[in-house]
């Protein structure tokens, strides 16, 4: 149906009236078909349940309108009946995400443009630009969603720009992604679905696409993805330009709960960065960077992806070893890929006029392996591969065991072969805002000396709680939460935030560089740090649980702490 568009009108009426007829016939025929084939196939939601119908029914006599139109948000009424709460509560456990919701909306709905003028300008793109394969992984994804991410493509894309859409079942085991997925895509020929025979994890799977795709270009796709209007030309448009040039756009957020699309403009575009517990994390765009450019909706270079939503040129992706099929499940295949396309000759950006909604979820609703840490062990190999002497930042953020990471030295030897810069190379041209624990004058573990001296500083686990209290815990020695960091200009880093006092609580709050509130002073011979503007000293309370600045004093014990591997030469 794709192909329909470049024909003679004549032509056009013949093709519809036959593909009507031929639906007509395959909707008669098949009696396996689901009861809401032809609901779906006539652009309504495709109502899972009895309760989703009536409500869905409701809607449509009082209003004709759909919920969720233009990206809005879907609120459910506080009066639901038990039975609904139930079903949305099912939707919950099952994905992560509300499930009910979804499928309230239809798989086709409308986004609202999310594209600063600039690129909408004549001339700005391109003509003639490269297809691609489309290839988006899935393990046991929500139906609504999954369809929604497929016709998002289809949509919103020119047509004889996508080659095809390649759907790749890493072994799922929810029956809708079946014969029911199956006979759904008869009526899409570009969707092409590829099975995995066993559990290979999103990384292998993709390199499973990858190996069944034909175009020029590859694209990947997240299973609950939104694709805005005119998200492809930009992405194609700089591989035309340039085969080594590897895009992002920006991500959008699709909210969990209301599935709202909540689109930024251009004027707060992020880049993507990492920590040393090798985690991706997001940037705002560097000085130095803006300084490139006329206008912010130009591509922006950006030293790492987030991972699930780009454009490659399959043969610079072929060239680059494409991913480390040695990883598993999840993780660290973004920050590899990063890594080596910048290390390895060609430039990673994120593209604001291109804009793509992805529903982030506050879980896994999968399971994983049990008994390895997946994420570790990809890292390991990354870090192995890649990092040279910095690799040792990682391994100290793991206590210094590597665990078995397999084999790396066919990808080193990718490497070699390759002729790529150092990682040192990488980290003064294309992230030199990364704070280098090397650089610090002290890291490790801060040990209070007082009441027993087994307290240790330790950090709200999570990012959500940066700003609040910096707490302590009994001193494990395994890096990690406990894994302090002293800089020359006076900060107490945990990466990329710092140890604050503002008169209240000792908090984390990002690292600002100005001193101020984040500037301590450690004295080891007194054992003492002291803040720098209110002049007070880090002490904790008797009972252990609390941080508390208090004034300096000499004979106090609750003040007197040591700061690991001091070091100020
Ligand atoms: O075993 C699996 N097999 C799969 O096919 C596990 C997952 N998957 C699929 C899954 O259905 C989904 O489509 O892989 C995709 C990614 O998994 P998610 O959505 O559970 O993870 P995520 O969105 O948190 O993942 C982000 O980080 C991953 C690290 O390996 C991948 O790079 C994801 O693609 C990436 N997602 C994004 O970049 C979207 C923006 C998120 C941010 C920031
Ligand atoms: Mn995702």
């Amino acid at each position: 149906m794709l192909g329909v568009r470049r024909r003679s009108a004549l032509g056009k009426l013949v093709v519809l009236l036959v593909i009507g007829w031929l639906t007509t016939i395959f909707l008669l025929l098949s009696d396996t078909r689901p009861p809401w084939a032809a609901f779906t196939a006539s652009l309504g939601p495709p109502p899972t349940s009895k309760a989703a119908l009536s409500f869905d029914a409701q809607i449509k006599d009082s209003s004709l309108e759909y919920f969720g139109e233009n990206g809005k948000p879907v609120i459910l009424p506080s009066n639901i009946t038990n039975e609904v709460k139930k079903l949305v509560d099912e939707g919950w456990q099952k994905n992560a995400f509300n499930q009910y919701v979804s499928d309230l909306i239809s798989v086709h709905r409308t986004l609202p443009d999310p594209r600063d003028k600039w690129c909408k300008e004549p001339g700005r793109f391109l003509t003639n630009l490269p297809p691609t394969s489309v290839i988006i992984c899935f393990h046991n994804e929500a139906w609504s969603v999954l369809l929604r991410t497929v016709h998002s493509v289809i949509d919103r894309s020119p047509a004889h720009l996508i080659h095809e859409i390649i759907l790749v079942d890493d072994y799922s085991d929810m029956p809708h992604l079946k014969r029911q997925l199956d006979e759904y895509m008869v009526m899409y020929p570009k969707v092409k679905i590829v099975r995995a025979t066993k559990r290979e994890g999103l990384i292998r799977a993709r390199l499973l696409g990858a190996r069944h795709a034909t175009a020029p270009v590859l694209t990947y796709l997240d299973s609950h993805c939104e694709c805005a209007t005119g998200w492809l030309e930009p992405l194609l448009d700089r591989i035309a330009r340039d085969n080594t040039t590897v895009v992002c756009p920006v991500i959008d957020v699709i909210d969990d709960k209301s599935l709202e699309f909540m689109w930024r403009d251009s004027g707060v575009v992020n880049v993507g960065g990492f920590d040393w517990n090798l985690q991706f994390n997001w940037h705002v765009v560097p000085d130095r960077e803006k300084k490139r450019h006329k206008h912010p909706a130009e591509p922006v270079h950006s030293p790492t992806m987030a991972g699930g939503l780009f454009s490659i040129d399959r043969e610079f992706f072929i060239k680059l070893g494409t991913y480390d099929s040695g990883f598993d499940i999840w993780g660290g295949e973004n920050l590899e890929l990063s890594f080596k396309t910048w290390m390895c000759g060609g430039v990673l950006e994120i593209v604001p006029c291109s804009h793509v909604g992805h529903i982030f979820r506050k879980r896994s609703p999968y399971r994983w392996k049990t008994g390895v840490n997946v994420l570790k062990r990809n890292s390991v190999r990354l870090a192995q591969v890649w990092m040279d002497e910095y690799a040792k930042y990682y391994y100290m953020r793991v206590g210094n065991d590597l665990g078995d990471y397999g084999d790396v030295s066919s990808r080193r030897a990718l490497r070699q072969r390759l002729g790529c810069k150092s990682f040192k190379w990488y980290l003064d041209n294309v992230f030199p805002e990364l704070f280098i624990p090397g650089d610090a004058v002290a890291s490790g573990e801060v040990r209070n000396l007082g009441y027993g001296a087994n307290t240790c500083l330790d950090s709200p686990a999570r990012k959500a709680n940066l700003h609040k209290p910096v707490g302590l815990y009994p001193c494990h020695k395994l890096g990690g939460n406990q894994y302090w960091m002293l800089s020359k200009e006076g900060e107490i880093r945990r990466d990329e935030a710092c140890l604050d006092y503002a008169g209240q609580d000792v908090i984390l709050y990002p690292c600002h560089g100005s001193r101020g509130n984040q500037l301590w002073f450690y004295i080891p011979e007194t054992n003492t740090i002291q803040h720098g503007s209110s002049k007070k000293c880090l002490a904790i309370s008797s009972n252990r649980q609390k941080l508390l600045m208090e004034d300096c004093s000499s004979s106090a014990p609750e003040q007197r702490w040591r700061f690991d591997n001091y070091d100020p030469s």
